[in-house]
């Protein structure tokens, strides 16, 4: 048919016209005409880029919305924001894996999943298959619940008399800051490890009563002013030695830490230079072992207690012979890491999981 008359004026369909959709200016979706032919942005047209058999790439679709195997369209996992270890793995049969692992949780509790999970990696490890660096404990508790003993203490009075020691030692900080400018001294280190020191104080440190050698203990230097707190309801010292917290040069006072040389009846080791502590206590529990096992000295059970920082934990000398403590085998040791997230001049590593890789250090 031919015709003087246009077709759009004349209200006629353009492809019975058999007139080219885009100079008709139709919208190619109702004409259905295929994007690709007619030249048109599928993401304009609002085409599913799958079906227009568009690469995801090209037509600059996030291949995950686009709903496409990041490694079919050849996508680098990174850039499509994609777990690496996912990209790798074959995405039903991980979840096989998982579900038989909730499986075995829920009929037979954490534990055996937990054993199931080591066992699997001893094979692992034993057909030669490089593994992860491994985060062994579940942190936020590390005894089960259905391990946890109860307390034999009065744990209403222990409170009390922690509220008390927490109180004074702020008291003493504070007025000593008051009292004489550029003083200084702090309380946030004992704030957030009062309740470590005091459950062992109460309930693990030994001292040489009985006819026991004693526990050592390294405390956290900058904890001192609880340890001076306690000390005081203990009657160990009196009001004028609290009023002189870092003036112990006149006679009566206390030092800002903990050292022999500045207090020798009352610190055995010297601890503040961050890392003098760790260090030491881990030489300490080497010697008492060396002399226990060739029959020099009786330790008997002693055990040494290491109280620090996690932002002490950065120094060398924190963790820089901790493994002669796995090496050896130092089961005297206790390492107690108190970690707050801060350190004078920040947060502790700031966008790093401070609890996970210390574990990974000390396990
Ligand atoms: C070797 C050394 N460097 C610097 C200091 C100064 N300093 C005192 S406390 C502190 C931060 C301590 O942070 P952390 O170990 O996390 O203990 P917190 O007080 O937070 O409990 C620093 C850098 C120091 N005491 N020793």
């Amino acid at each position: 048919m031919s015709s003087s008359v246009d077709p759009v004026e004349a209200n006629l369909d353009p492809v019975e016209a058999n007139l080219d959709p885009v100079e008709a200016n139709l919208d190619p979706v109702e004409a259905n005409l295929d994007p690709v032919e007619a030249n048109l942005d599928p993401v304009e047209a609002n085409l599913d880029p799958v079906e227009a058999n568009l690469d995801p790439v090209e037509a600059n679709l996030d291949p995950v919305e686009a709903n496409l195997d990041p490694v079919e369209a050849n996508l680098d996992p990174v850039e499509a924001n994609l777990d690496p270890v996912e990209a790798n793995l074959d995405p039903v049969e991980a979840k096989e894996w998982l579900d038989s692992l909730d499986a075995v949780t829920r009929n037979n509790g954490d534990r055996v999943s937990s054993d199931l999970i080591r066992k699997l990696t001893d094979h692992a490890r034993d057909q030669g298959i490089g593994l992860p660096a491994a985060i062994t404990t579940p942190f936020k508790n590390t005894i089960n619940p259905e391990d946890e003993r109860v307390m034999p203490g009065d744990l209403f009075m222990e409170r009390r008399i922690r509220s008390l020691v927490r109180w004074n030692a702020m008291a003493m900080v504070m007025r000593a800051n008051d009292n004489e400018d550029g003083l200084g001294g702090h309380i946030s280190s004992f704030s957030s490890s009062a309740t470590l020191y005091d459950i062992g104080m109460n309930y693990f440190f030994r001292g040489t009563a009985n006819g026991h050698p004693g526990d050592l203990v390294f405390y956290q230097g900058h904890s001192a002013p609880g340890m001076y707190a306690r000390s005081y309801l203990e009657g160990v010292f009196d009001e004028s030695h609290l009023e002189n917290f870092r003036r112990e040069v006149g006679g009566k006072g206390l030092s800002s830490y903990p050292h022999p040389w500045l207090m020798p009846n009352y610190w055995q080791f010297p601890t503040v230079s961050m890392g003098l502590g760790p260090i030491q206590a881990i030489y300490q529990a080497h010697v008492m072992k060396y002399q226990q096992k060739r029959g020099l000295v009786d330790h008997r059970d002693r055990k040494i207690w290491c109280f620090l920082g996690d932002g002490e934990c950065d120094e060398p000398e924190s963790l820089g012979a901790i493994g002669l403590a796995g090496r050896e085998g130092l089961g005297n040791l206790h390492f107690v890491v108190n970690c707050n997230l801060q350190r004078l001049d920040g947060p502790v590593r700031g966008n790093g999981k401070i609890i996970q890789e210390l574990e990974d250090h000390l396990v």
